[in-house]
Formats: C-alpha cells, sequence, structure tokens
C-alpha cells in the first residue's frame, strides 16, 4: 500500500513540476477590452522554441491567420476556423506577426516572438497594415 501511495504522489508531483515549468500561453480573441474592440488580450507574447500557444474564441466572429510574409521561413500557412479555439505549437525560432482575417484593419493584430529571435524582423516591417492596424503596427513592432 505504501509504495502505490508513493507512486501516485510522484505522478502527482510530476504533474505539477511539468505544468509549472510550460511556458505555453493563452490569448483570448474578444470583442471589447477597456477601451479597444475587437483585440487580442495581449497583443505580443514572448516564447520558448517548442511551447504552444492557445487562442480562445472567448467572444465570436474572430480567428488567428498567420500573415504571408510574417513569419519565419519555413513556416507553413496557418489559418483557423471562426468561432472556435485554436492552437498552434511554435518550432521554428523568429518573429510570427498574425491578424484576425475580418478584423486585420480594424488593429485585430498579434506577435509571437520564439526564441527571443527577430533574424525577420526586416520582413516583419514590410508588412501592409491598413487603416486603425496600420497605426497601432509601428509601437508593436519597435517594441518587439
Ligand atoms: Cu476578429
Amino acid at each position: 500500500m505504501k509504495s502505490i501511495k508513493h507512486i501516485i504522489i510522484s505522478i502527482v508531483l510530476l504533474l505539477f513540476a511539468s505544468n509549472t515549468f510550460a511556458e505555453d500561453e493563452t490569448i483570448e480573441m474578444l470583442n471589447k477590452l477597456d477601451n479597444e474592440s475587437m483585440v487580442y488580450s495581449k497583443k505580443i507574447v514572448r516564447i520558448d522554441v517548442g511551447d504552444t500557444i492557445f487562442w480562445k474564441a472567448t467572444n465570436k466572429g474572430h480567428n488567428v491567420e498567420f500573415i504571408k510574409g510574417g513569419v519565419p521561413e519555413g513556416v507553413e500557412k496557418f489559418k483557423s476556423k471562426f468561432n472556435k479555439d485554436v492552437e498552434y505549437n511554435f518550432t521554428i525560432p523568429g518573429i510570427y506577426a498574425y491578424w484576425c482575417t475580418p478584423h486585420k484593419s480594424m488593429g485585430m493584430i498579434g506577435f509571437v516572438v520564439v526564441g527571443d529571435n527577430r533574424s525577420n524582423l526586416d520582413s516583419i516591417k514590410k508588412i501592409r497594415f491598413t487603416a486603425k492596424s496600420k497605426k497601432i503596427a509601428p509601437d508593436l513592432i519597435n517594441s518587439l
């Protein structure tokens, strides 16, 4: 009996430890946050290579689409379905720029820096944002 108890305690500790060390992030897709509308709850997220980001469809009508030319070389096209929670595991270091397809001009943009790697910053600066996104993008890119 004693050994079973030990095994259970070990498993619990192991689960707790792996949870503590995972740097995974959750970002909410929102219609409103403070005085902003159509936003991701975090605009810039820094993670390690191999980490996963979960985007939660807290409000409906949003998605996540990697911007063409806004991801490191070798990263495949990625576009999630509307109204659905989605996750992505980042295995290639660099900067990832994404937006919500219907709100890409309304400031619903986000950036992920993976592995503290900014080697594709020049291509990120070349992304053509429009309207409100064009207004907010430079400050965000400067703070990557
Ligand atoms: Cu949206």
